[in-house]
């Protein structure tokens, strides 16, 4: 039964159809099926086989956009659920995350707040597109203990290494972890441009974050 939901799920987002993502969403929550499983087992393998078929040539642009887009609406309908989940937890740490600058990917930034916020982590969320001297300003203004910072192209994994330099100028290195991720970041760059942690995907984000905050 459960793997016939995620199937249907993968199955919404190939075809980019937000409301039938929606309503399996819908039904997972009705029958007790646990979100991040949803979200990792039946959404995220969709994502993969589009993102498969436009490097391919198979698939283009607005096809990638629309299986974004459907993804993104069954995320907003697990979301409550998560966030009720995490409620009443005692919080492990401040945690301030973007995605670089010149890149809009969005859904696995996301998805490693929300896991950072279920597992009892304060999660300031910068969004898309975030400029280095905009992750500096609001670590300072919340006394963030890690910054982590996304990034889904090779051409700007470099963002990364520039928030790692800002935080450093202002003074705020000693006091603040930084992690990276996203799909081309390897823990080999992560050491290159001096990160404290990689983080595989978001399950792996939030066991690195634990161990950085001695959580
Ligand atoms: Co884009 N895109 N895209 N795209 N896109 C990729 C990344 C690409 C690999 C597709 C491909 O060619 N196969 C390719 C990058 C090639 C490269 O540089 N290596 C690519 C390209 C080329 C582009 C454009 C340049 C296309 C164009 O315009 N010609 C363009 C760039 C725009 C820009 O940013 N300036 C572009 C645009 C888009 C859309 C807007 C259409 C859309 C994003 C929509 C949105 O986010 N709102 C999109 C999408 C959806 C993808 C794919 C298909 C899926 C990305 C995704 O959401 N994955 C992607 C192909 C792929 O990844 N297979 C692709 C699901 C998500 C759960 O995984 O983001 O990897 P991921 O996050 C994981 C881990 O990486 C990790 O945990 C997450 C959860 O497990 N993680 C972290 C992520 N951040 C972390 C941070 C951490 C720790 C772990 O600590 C802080």
């Amino acid at each position: 039964m459960t793997e016939k939901l995620f199937t249907a799920m993968r199955q919404s987002v190939i075809d980019g159809d937000p409301d039938v993502a929606m309503e399996l969403a819908r039904q997972a929550l009705a029958s007790g099926v646990d979100p991040l499983a949803a979200i990792d087992e039946g959404y995220v393998p969709g994502i993969h086989v589009v993102g498969d078929q436009f490097h391919t040539g198979e698939l283009f642009l607005p096809d990638m956009m629309a299986a974004a887009q459907a993804m993104q609406k069954a995320i907003a309908v697990l979301e409550p659920e998560m966030a009720a989940r995490a409620a009443h937890r005692h919080v492990l740490g401040r945690v301030v995350i973007g995605t670089v600058k010149g890149d809009i990917h969005e859904i696995g930034k996301n998805l490693v707040g929300m896991m950072l916020m279920a597992n009892g982590f304060e999660v300031h969320d910068l969004g898309v597109d975030v400029a280095p001297e905009r992750f500096v300003e609001v670590a300072r203004e919340v006394g963030a203990n890690v910054v982590g910072v996304s990034a889904l192209l090779t051409t700007t994994m470099v963002g990364q290494r520039a928030v790692i330099q800002q935080l450093a100028d202002a003074g705020l290195r000693d006091g603040v972890k930084v992690i990276v991720g996203g799909a081309p970041v390897t823990r080999a760059w992560a050491d290159e441009i001096g990160a404290d942690g990689f983080g595989e995907d978001a399950v792996g984000a939030v066991a690195v974050a634990r161990t950085l905050v001695g959580a």
